[in-house]
C-alpha cells in the first residue's frame, strides 16, 4: 500500500512530512506507526544514496527532518507505570559507527515504560560494552550497527562476554538497518530487530513489560 508519509520523508519534504506526521496524531494513529513509516522513508533515502541519486547532505537532511518528527512524537508517547526493580539495560552504537536515530529511538520508548537504560553513546568499543554489562548488572545489551562493515565488532563484543564469564547472564540484541538472521548467527547474538515493532516485542519477552507498554502507543 503506497504510504503517503513514507513518500514525503524519501522526497525529503520536510514541510509535507512534519504535516502528515501532525494529521496523523490528531487522528489518532500510534507512535510506533508514524516511526516505522519514517524509516522506510529514510530507508529509500539510503538507497538513493547508494544509486548516487542523493548525496551525503540528503542523508544529513533526513536526519534533520527525522529528529522534527520525533520532537513532535515525543509529547504523544506517554510514560507508562513503572518497571523499576527489573534489571537494567545497556546499549550502545558499536565501534566505528555513529548512527543513533534508531538506537535513540528505541531507548526513548523502553525509558517511557519505566525501564533503566545506560546509553553508552556511539563509536563504543567492545571493551566498553563488557566493562557496561559488568558494572550495571544487565539483562539485556542492545547493540545498534548501521554500518555493514562494523559487525564483526559485535562478534567481538559477544567473544569478550564469555571470556569475562557475563555470556550467560545477559541477552544481547542486535539492531540496525544491515541486521538480520545471518548477522545474528555470525556474531553469536541472541536477538535481532530492524523495526522499532519488533524491537519493542524482544523487551518485552525477554524483561516482561507490563500491560500499556510503549508499543501499544
Ligand atoms: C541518517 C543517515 C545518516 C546520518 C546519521 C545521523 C545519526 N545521528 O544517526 C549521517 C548523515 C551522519 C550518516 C553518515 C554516514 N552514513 Co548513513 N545513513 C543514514 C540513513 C539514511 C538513515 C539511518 C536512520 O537513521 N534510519 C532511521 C532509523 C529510525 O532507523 P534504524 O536506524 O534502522 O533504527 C530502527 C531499527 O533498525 C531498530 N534499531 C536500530 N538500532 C537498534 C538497536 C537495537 C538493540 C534494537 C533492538 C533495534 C534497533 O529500531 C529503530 C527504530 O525503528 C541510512 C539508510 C538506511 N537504510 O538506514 C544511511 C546508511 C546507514 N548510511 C550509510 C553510509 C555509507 C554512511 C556514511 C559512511 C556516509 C559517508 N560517506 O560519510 C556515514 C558514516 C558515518 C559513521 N562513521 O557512522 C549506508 C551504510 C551502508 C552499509 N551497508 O554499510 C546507509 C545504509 C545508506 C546507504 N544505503 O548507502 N548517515
Amino acid at each position: 500500500m503506497e504510504d503517503e508519509l513514507q513518500i514525503a520523508m524519501a522526497n525529503l519534504d520536510e514541510e509535507k512530512t512534519l504535516r502528515l506526521v501532525n494529521e496523523r496524531i490528531q487522528a489518532g494513529c500510534s507512535a510506533v506507526d508514524i516511526i516505522e513509516s519514517c524509516r522506510q522513508g529514510v530507508e529509500i533515502v539510503g538507497e538513493k544514496y547508494s544509486d548516487s541519486d542523493y548525496f551525503l547532505s540528503d542523508l544529513i537532511m533526513s536526519e534533520e527532518i527525522l529528529k522534527e518528527v520525533m520532537r513532535i512524537l515525543e509529547p504523544h508517547i506517554p510514560a507508562k507505570g513503572s518497571n523499576k526493580g527489573l534489571q537494567p539495560i545497556v546499549m550502545g552504537t558499536i565501534e566505528g559507527d555513529i548512527h543513533d536515530l534508531g538506537k535513540n529511538i528505541i531507548i526513548y520508548l523502553l525509558r517511557s515504560s519505566g525501564y533503566e537504560v545506560t546509553d553508552l553513546g556511539v563509536d563504543v568499543t567492545p571493551e566498553r560494552f563488557v566493562q557496561a554489562v559488568s558494572e550495571t548488572k544487565a539483562a539485556i545489551l542492545g547493540i545498534s550497527v548501521l554500518l555493514s562493515f562494523c559487525v564483526g565488532s559485535i562478534k567481538k563484543v559477544v567473544d569478550l562476554l564469555i571470556d569475562a564469564g557475563l555470556r550467560d547472564q545477559v541477552k544481547v540484541v542486535v539492531g540496525g538497518y544491515p541486521v538480520n538472521q545471518q548477522v545474528k548467527e555470525y556474531t553469536g547474538a541472541d536477538f535481532y530487530a530492524n523495526d522499532v515493532t519488533e524491537a519493542l516485542k524482544i523487551y518485552r519477552n525477554v524483561l516482561g513489560v507490563e500491560k500499556g507498554s510503549a508499543s501499544q502507543s
